[in-house]
This record gives C-alpha cells, structure tokens and sequence, in this order.
C-alpha cells in the first residue's frame, strides 16, 4: 500500500489506533485544547476522517486551567464487548479516565477515573476477561514530581475504575530515558509489551519484549530498538509512541508520532508531533520488526471556511471549546467573537484555530473590526505567537516571543480587511537556512496584492524552542469588542 505519511498531518502526537472489522479508529493527545481527543476513522489506512472528539462537555476534562505542557496526554484506544474504551491522562485534572461509547462518532461517556501514579495508560483484557492498565510510572504531583517508576501495571473493573490488585513493575524498556507509551498485546503465544523509551525528542524510539503472561516477567527483544530515527538524517525525526495493528492487506503497521524538522545542523518543526506510519512483521522468531519512517507527504491542498454552517470537529478552542466563543448567529453567515480585554497572550484566549497540517502555507481571513479589536494568528502557546490584528483602522502585525514583541502598524479606515499570514520556505545561505521558514504577517492592499508588513523568523514556533507539546495552530480571535469573520481560506504544501 502506498500510504502518506505524515498519515495525520498537524499536531498529532501520541496516536493509537484499533481496528474493528473494516474500520479503524485513531486518536490523538490535545494537551490544553478543546475539544479534546479527535477520533479519526478510516476503513483503508490512507483516508482519514475525523469524525468526532471523545470530550465535548465540561466535566469530561479538567482543562479549564492546565498549565501549557500538560493538559490531555497520550490516548489509548481500545474495543472490548461491544464497547469503544479511551483510556488517558488528564494530567491537570482528573488523572486517568477511561471514557466509553457505544459508536465512536457519537457521544462518549463522562468517564470514571482511574487512582493510579503515572502517564500513557494502555488497556488489555486476558481471555477470562481480566482487564490491565499498563502505564508509564511519571509522578505528576506531590513531594516526588517528576519521579520516573518505569512501566508499571495494575488490574481494574473498567467499569467503575476501581483498582484490583497492587501495582507491579514490569520490563522497562533496555535504558533509555523516559520508558512510555507501554501497548499490551496478545498475539499468538505471546503477550508483547511495546514501549517507547529515549524521550520524545531525537532519542526518541520504540523497543518490544515478550512473555506468556500478560503480568511478565517479559524478555527484552535482541534486535531494540525497532524504531528510531536517533543519530540519522532521514526527514522523519523523534519516531516513537507506537500502537500496532493489523492492515486491510493483512499487513501490520505501527502508527506512531514524528517530527519533520527543517533547517540545517539544528531544525525546527513548525508543526510539532504528527501521526506516522509504517509497516511492520512478525519474524520467524515471532518478534516485530518494523520498518524506518518514509516520508511521503500528500500534495497541498486548499480548504475555505465561510461560516455559513456549524462549526466542524477540527475547529479548537484554548482551554475552552469553540462552541464557547463562536457566535454564528448574530451575524448570519459570519463568525463574531466578543473580547474580554486580553489577545493572543491571555491564558484562554476568545480564539477559534485549526490545526497547520503543511510545511508552508497561507492563510487569509476576511475581518470587520469596525466594533473591536481582533485579527488573524498562528499560536504554537500563549507565549509563542504572531499576528495579523485589526482595529481602530489599523492593522498590525505583531511577532510575540518570551520577552520580544515586535510590531509595525498601518492605517487603513474601517471596514472590511482581509488579513494574511503566510509562511515560506527561507532562501538559502551557504549551506542552507538555518531556520524552519519564515512567516509573513500583512494584508490585502487595495490593488488586490499582499501588502506585508512584517516578515519574520518562525523557528521559534517550534516543537523545538516553545515548551508546549502541541504544534502550529491559526485562527481568529478578539482582544476587545466585536471582531467578525465572514471566511478563511487556507492553501498548503509540502514543498
Ligand atoms: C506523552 C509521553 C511523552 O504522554 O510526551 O515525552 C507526552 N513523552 O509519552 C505528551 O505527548
């Protein structure tokens, strides 16, 4: 199969994937957005659909006030007795919570909590229907945050949360940093226990050991790690936090997170961790292999948002959900936010975004300020962003990076503007260029031509250089007033 890759382009780390009869079933982390945790469903692995968010209601998560950094990490996806189960860390909020639905695109459950020390849960049940939480022992609280257990494991009732049995230490991976992202699986004679180990950064990679009990004790695989991409120029860098699952082909596949960095001895990738895939096999051995990460991006696109209808499942909100902020009523056909005084740099900004899924791209946004101030950004977090701001009858493009502001204003009169930022490939020096691209922030001059106003470095919108998790979001916002959007249009490349 001639699958892309990135298969889930954007900010998508930490994937898991099940499959039922046909379909499949992928989600994501979200970390301090909302709605949290997309479901994408497939029936061929190529195409994707994201066909809903497991946390659309405010007592699912407690996202409302988690740090940058922390938020919704690290899904599992699972199938058992005729019920989707999600397990995950709400790491500022609940803890573990497993949230179930009868139909993935339809309403998922509130979720009951899980009391357990640690990160990336992963659900398996034994034949007799026994049910285990495989988890990365990462203490988030208390006297010994940041303590790292290993790999740990507990048994539950999945349906009240309650713990069985006492934890247990299991195999943690063969020394790297960080052992995480543990998957149990049963296949043939063995239960294979995969982890990700090395840290999601460059050391990043995924090893797998073996036993014939769920519980271990589990021998490590001569041939980890399987994947990584640690110390290699390939474009695909930081592979690691794998799901495994078996393709319509009857080929296996690991989905698992990646970067593409751009730059020259240091990179920078603009669009944080994405979803990759790569096909894998079991040996004669019975151990996995799984083949290194190809990059195979799909051709640019365009897409045109004109606020006519709902708002779709990509659509986010910071720490709180669009549907919290998006006006689509008052002003038939445009989208009105009202500003509570702060802008990009507020905690729970009035913003609606969308994840950047292209290397390069322009996105332009059709704004009546004449009520308020607000415009176009791109956020990586509330520290790390640029924009394009209308009011008062000027616009100005702002470049915001801890401790730097850099701003240039222009008058233009009330009314209509349309806003444009756009990012491009850095032309070469020497060598290369060191950074990810650059970003242009500017708008529509009356001749019909991009009038820029400020070009600026975007390396520090970066996986990189921001301490947020997540990857490149643009969308609109308000600071103050009424600011309304009639449509965005967006074009990408992989070029
Ligand atoms: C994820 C964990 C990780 O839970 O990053 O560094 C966390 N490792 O596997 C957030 O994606």
């Amino acid at each position: 199969m001639n699958l892309p890759n990135p298969l889930i382009p954007g900010f998508n780390p930490d994937p898991s994937i099940v499959r039922v009869g046909e379909d499949y079933y992928l989600a994501t982390s979200t970390f301090e957005y909302l709605p949290g945790l997309p479901v994408y469903h497939s029936r061929d692995l190529v195409t994707w659909t994201h066909i809903s968010n497991v946390a659309v209601r405010d007592e699912q998560l407690g996202v409302v006030n988690a740090p940058t950094n922390l938020g919704v990490w690290a899904p599992t996806i699972r199938f058992h007795d005729g019920l989707f189960h999600l397990i995950v860390t709400d790491t500022a909020g609940r803890g573990t919570c497993i949230f179930t639905a009868t139909d993935p695109a339809g309403e998922w459950s509130d979720g009951v909590v899980v009391d357990l020390e640690g990160i990336d849960p992963d659900l398996a049940w034994d034949e007799d229907g026994t049910a285990y939480i495989t988890y990365s022992g990462l203490v988030l609280s208390g006297p010994d945050i940041g303590a790292h257990r290993g790999i740990e494991q507990i048994v539950v009732d999945v349906a009240t949360g309650e713990v069985l049995e006492p934890k247990r230490s299991l195999w943690s991976g063969d020394g790297g940093m960080f052992p995480e992202a543990p998957h149990l699986y049963h296949v043939g004679e063995h239960w294979y226990l995969m982890v990700a180990e090395g840290g999601t950064e460059r050391g990043h990679s995924i090893s797998i050991a073996r036993s014939h009990s769920p519980h271990g004790p589990f021998t490590s695989c001569p041939d980890n790690p399987l994947v990584t991409a640690r110390g290699t120029a390939r474009p695909v860098q930081c592979t690691g936090h794998g799901d495994l699952v078996e393709g319509p082909d009857g080929q296996w596949y690991v989905v698992m997170l990646g970067t593409r960095p751009r730059g020259m001895v240091r990179s920078f990738s603009a669009l944080g961790r994405e979803t990759f895939i790569s096909p894998a096999r079991w040996t004669r051995d019975e151990w996995l292999e799984i083949d290194p990460v190809e990059l195979n991006p799909r051709d640019g696109f365009g897409w045109s948002e004109d606020f006519d209808g709902p708002l779709g499942p990509e659509w986010m909100g910071v720490r709180r959900r669009p549907d919290q902020v998006a006006d689509l009523t008052s002003r038939p056909g445009w989208l009105t936010l009202t500003g509570e005084g702060e802008g990009m740099g507020a905690f729970r900004p009035v913003f609606v975004g969308h994840r950047q899924e292209h290397q390069t791209c322009e996105i332009r946004a059709v704004v009546d300020a004449s009520h308020g101030v607000g415009g176009l950004a791109v956020r990586y977090d509330e520290e790390f962003h640029y924009e394009v701001e209308a009011g008062a009858g000027r616009v100005t493009a702002r470049a915001v990076i801890p401790g730097f502001v850099r701003e240039s204003s222009v008058e233009v009169g009330d009314g209509q503007v349309t806003l444009v930022i756009s990012s491009a490939v850095p032309a070469a020096k020497g060598l290369g260029h060191p950074s990810s691209d650059m970003v242009s922030l500017g708008l529509i001059g009356a001749d019909g031509s991009v009038r820029v106003l400020e070009e600026v470095d975007a390396r520090y919108l970066s996986n990189e250089v921001a301490a947020s998790f997540t990857g490149r979001v643009f969308g609109v916002y308000a600071s103050t007033g009424t600011v309304s959007v009639d449509r965005i249009d967006y074009r990408g490349d992989n070029s």
